[in-house]
C-alpha cells in the first residue's frame, strides 16, 4: 500500500473583503493546528488555500466602486493572502480562482462531464434587463418583499425579515442596473442532477461515516432527507469561467461549481515543478490521501454533499475523509456583520499587535466555536493573555529560567536521583503528548490545547511543591528540580508548537531544542546537560485595560459609521421638476406651544408662529425632544399640507425632520434667525 498522505483544504474566502476573526476561528486556525500536527509527525501533507473570486457580490463591488472585478479580487487577495502569512498560517500553496491553471482545470472538468452526459440541461425563465441586453442575477434584481412589505428585498433574499426568496416572488420587480421592470426570458441551463446520486450519498454519508462531527453529520441526514433537487451550475453572468461547450455562449460557470475544484487547481499549481511529489498522489484513489476540508457551517453543503458528487464523477478521485466544519464565532454577542462593520478585521489586529499573533491563535483556539457558536470579546481576549498565557505558561517557563541562572549560571543542571514527586511529575508529563494527539486526531482542538495547558499547570505546580528556592545546601537537589521543570517547558515547546509557533520555537530556541519533531516529546530527557539557556525574559506582556478600551470604542466607532453611510446610501427618489418642487411652500416659524398628545407615545401637539397665522400641527417627535425643551426653537414647516386629522386634532402642516441611521430626528432650522414666515427654498 502507499504510504499515507493527507490533503488538507480551507475554505477559499471571497475576494471582495478582508478577512474577519470569525473566519480565522472557524477555518485556518483549526486547520493550521492540524497540519502543523500532521507535519511534526513527519507526515506527507499538503496544505491549500486561496480566494474565490467570482460571484455576482464581486461584480457588485465592482460596479459599486467603479472598477473591474479583477481589480477587486486582486486587492483583497493580497490583503488576505498577507494576513495569513502574518498570522503563522502555513498553506503551501494561496492561490486564486482566477489563475489560468484554475479556469483550465475547472473547465477540462466541466467538459468532461458534459461529454459523458453527466449532466441535465433545462430551459427556465428568467428576469433579463432590456436596456443593457443581460440576464440579471437575483442579487441585481430588487422589488418588494411578498412576506414583510420590504420594498428593498433582493432577488434571492429579504434582508428585512430573512426569507429566502425567489426573484419572481418579488412584487415590483426592477433591475439595479437600469431601475427598469425587467422581462421573462427563456434561457438554457446546465445542471447536476444530484436527484441520483442522493442513494449513494445517503449510504456514504448517514451509514459510513457516522464518525463525522455531529453538526455535520446532522446538517447532511436533513438535506439527504428532504430530497436533493438537480441544481443549476451555470449562470448568465459575464464575470466568472466561460461555459465551454457549444450553447455556453455569454454564460459561466456558476461560483460554487468552479471553486471547490480550485483545491484541485492549486495543488496542480503547486507541484507543477515539482520532482518527487505529483498533483494525483494527493487526489486521485491510488495516492492513497486522506483529505479534509476545513471550512464553517455555512459551506457544509456544498463540501459534504455536491462537491463529493462532483469528485465521483470525475473518476478515480479521492473523496473527503472528514469535514470538520465549525459552527460562528459572534462578536461582544452580536453576528459579524460586514456590511455593519460589526467586526474585528484580522489585517487590522495585526497592524494594532503585531506582537500578539500566538495570544490570538490562542484565544480562538481556546473558545472554537466547534460544538455550537462561540463569542469573541475584547476582555476574554486581554484576560486569557493576562491570567492564562502570561499568568501561567510564561510565569512558569520565567520561573524556571530565572532560578536555572541564579543556580547555575543558566547551565542546564544535569539530574541526579530521583525522588518520588520527581518520577510522578514525570509519569505525569509523559502521558500529555498521546492526550494531544488523540484530542487533535479528534478535531478536538479546545480540548487539545486546554490539555497543554495542563501541562503548564503541572510544571507550576511542581515548582511550588518542591519550592527549590528554599533549598539550602544541596545543589544536586536544586539541580535535579530545575532540570525537571526546564524539561516540562521542552515538552510545552514541542506539543505547543501547532498552537502557539512563535512562543514554542522562541521557547525551543532559548532552551537548545534542534529537534522539535512530535515523538522528542515522548522522552523523559529532551534537553542537553550544560547547555547555557538564554537570558530570562517574558513570553508574554501583560494587555492594559486602556488597549482594551480603545479597541471596544473603535469597534462601535466603526459600525457608527457604516450606519451612517448606509442612510446617506438610501438610493435618490425619482426626479421631480422645478414646478412641482415650487409647489411646496415651505418657511421658517417658531414654536410657541407644545404639549403631549394624550394617549399617544410619539404625537406632540405644537402651536407654531408661521408669520401668517398661529397654528396647530401634529408632529411625532415626542420620543425626541420635550415639549418644554422646544418652546421659542425656530423650525421649517410645509404650510400648505392639506390639513389632516390627527387623533382627533386637525394638524394645518409639518414639521421638517431630519432622520440619522438609528431613527434619531432633529429639527431642521436656519442657523442664523429669520423672521417667522421666512421662505424656504
Ligand atoms: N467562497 C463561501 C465563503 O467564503 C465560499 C467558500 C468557497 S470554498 C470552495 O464562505
Ligand atoms: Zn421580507
Amino acid at each position: 500500500m502507499t504510504q499515507q498522505r493527507y490533503t488538507i483544504t480551507t475554505a477559499l474566502p471571497y475576494a471582495n473583503g478582508p478577512l474577519h476573526l470569525g473566519h480565522v476561528a472557524g477555518v485556518y486556525i483549526p486547520a493550521d493546528i492540524y497540519v502543523r500536527y500532521l507535519r511534526a509527525k513527519n507526515e506527507d501533507v499538503v496544505f491549500i488555500g486561496g480566494t474565490d473570486e467570482h460571484g455576482v457580490p464581486i461584480t457588485i463591488k465592482a460596479k459599486n466602486e467603479g472598477v473591474t472585478p479583477q481589480q477587486v479580487v486582486d486587492k483583497y487577495h493580497k490583503i488576505i493572502g498577507d494576513s495569513l502569512k502574518q498570522l503563522g498560517i502555513t498553506l503551501d500553496v494561496f492561490s486564486k480562482t482566477t489563475s489560468k491553471q484554475h479556469y483550465k482545470t475547472a473547465s477540462d472538468l466541466f467538459k468532461k462531464l458534459e461529454g459523458e452526459g453527466a449532466f441535465t440541461e433545462q430551459v427556465t425563465e428568467q428576469y433579463y434587463d432590456e436596456a443593457n441586453n443581460q440576464f440579471l442575477a437575483d442579487r441585481y434584481i430588487t422589488g418588494t418583499c411578498p412576506h414583510c412589505a420590504n420594498e428593498k428585498a433582493y432577488g434571492d433574499q429579504c434582508e428585512k425579515c430573512g426569507s429566502t426568496l425567489n426573484a419572481t416572488d418579488l412584487i415590483n420587480p426592477k433591475s439595479a442596473l437600469s431601475g427598469n421592470k425587467p422581462v421573462l426570458k427563456k434561457t438554457k441551463h446546465w445542471f447536476l442532477p444530484l436527484d441520483k446520486y442522493e442513494p449513494w450519498l445517503k449510504q456514504w454519508i448517514l451509514e459510513e461515516h457516522k464518525d463525522w462531527k455531529t453538526n455535520v453529520y446532522g446538517q447532511c441526514k436533513s438535506w439527504l432527507e428532504s430530497g436533493l433537487q438537480p441544481r443549476a451550475i451555470t449562470r448568465d453572468l459575464d464575470w466568472g469561467i466561460p461555459v465551454p461547450v457549444e450553447g455556453g455562449e455569454g454564460k459561466v460557470l456558476y461560483v460554487w461549481f468552479d471553486a471547490p475544484i480550485g483545491y484541485i487547481s492549486f495543488t496542480q499549481e503547486l507541484l507543477a515543478n515539482d520532482t518527487t511529489r505529483k498533483w494525483e498522489d494527493y487526489w486521485k484513489k491510488d495516492g492513497n490521501s486522506k483529505l479534509i476540508h476545513f471550512i464553517g457551517k455555512d459551506n457544509i453543503v456544498f463540501h459534504c454533499i455536491i462537491f463529493p458528487s462532483m469528485l465521483k464523477l470525475f473518476g478515480d478521485y479521492i473523496l473527503p475523509d472528514n469535514v470538520p466544519a465549525n459552527e460562528f464565532l459572534n462578536l461582544e454577542g452580536e453576528k459579524f456583520s460586514t456590511s455593519q462593520n460589526w467586526a474585528v478585521w484580522l489585517h487590522e489586529f495585526l497592524a494594532d499587535f503585531p506582537d500578539k499573533t500566538d495570544v490570538l491563535r490562542y484565544t480562538l483556539c481556546s473558545n472554537m466555536p466547534e460544538t455550537k457558536d462561540a463569542d469573541f470579546t475584547w476582555k476574554d481576549f486581554q484576560a486569557k493573555n493576562n491570567n492564562e498565557l502570561a499568568a501561567n505558561l510564561g510565569n512558569f517557563v520565567n520561573r524556571a529560567f530565572v532560578l536555572t541562572h541564579k543556580f547555575f549560571e543558566g547551565k542546564i543542571p544535569a539530574p541526579s536521583t530521583l525522588e518520588e514527586i520527581d518520577k510522578n511529575t514525570l509519569a505525569q508529563a509523559k502521558e500529555f503528548n498521546a492526550k494531544i494527539s488523540d484530542s487533535i486526531d479528534k478535531y478536538r482542538f479546545r480540548e487539545a490545547l486546554s490539555e497543554l495547558m495542563k501541562l503548564s499547570n503541572l510544571g507550576n505546580k511542581y515548582l511550588a511543591d518542591t519550592e527549590p528556592w528554599k533549598i539550602k545546601d544541596n545543589a544536586q537537589r536544586v539541580g535535579t528540580i530545575l532540570r525537571i521543570a526546564l524539561e516540562i517547558a521542552g515538552k510545552i515547546s514541542v506539543l505547543g508548537l501547532p498552537f502557539l509557533p512563535e512562543t514554542t520555537t522562541k521557547m525551543a530556541t532559548w532552551l537548545g531544542i534542534s529537534n522539535t519533531q512530535w515523538s522528542e516529546a515522548d522522552k523523559d530527557i529532551l534537553l542537553t546537560d550544560g547547555f547555557t539557556i538564554a537570558p530570562a525574559q517574558l513570553l508574554f506582556s501583560k494587555i492594559e485595560d486602556d488597549v482594551i478600551a480603545a479597541q471596544l470604542e473603535k469597534l462601535k466607532a466603526s459600525r457608527e459609521q457604516a450606519q451612517q453611510a448606509k442612510t446617506s446610501a438610501v438610493p435618490q427618489k425619482e426626479n421631480v421638476t422645478f414646478d412641482e418642487f415650487s409647489k411646496m411652500d415651505i418657511r421658517v416659524g417658531t414654536i410657541i406651544e407644545a404639549e403631549k398628545v394624550a394617549k399617544t407615545a410619539k404625537l406632540l401637539k405644537l402651536k407654531i408662529d408661521t408669520g401668517i397665522d398661529q397654528r396647530t400641527v401634529v408632529s411625532g417627535i415626542a420620543e425626541h425632544y420635550k415639549p418644554e425643551d422646544i418652546i421659542g426653537k425656530q423650525v421649517t414647516i410645509l404650510v400648505n399640507l392639506a390639513p389632516r386629522n390627527i387623533k382627533g386634532i386637525e394638524s394645518q402642516g409639518m414639521i421638517l425632520m431630519a432622520e440619522n441611521s438609528k431613527g434619531e430626528l432633529a429639527f431642521v432650522s436656519p442657523v442664523k434667525e429669520i423672521d417667522n414666515g421666512g421662505g424656504v427654498r
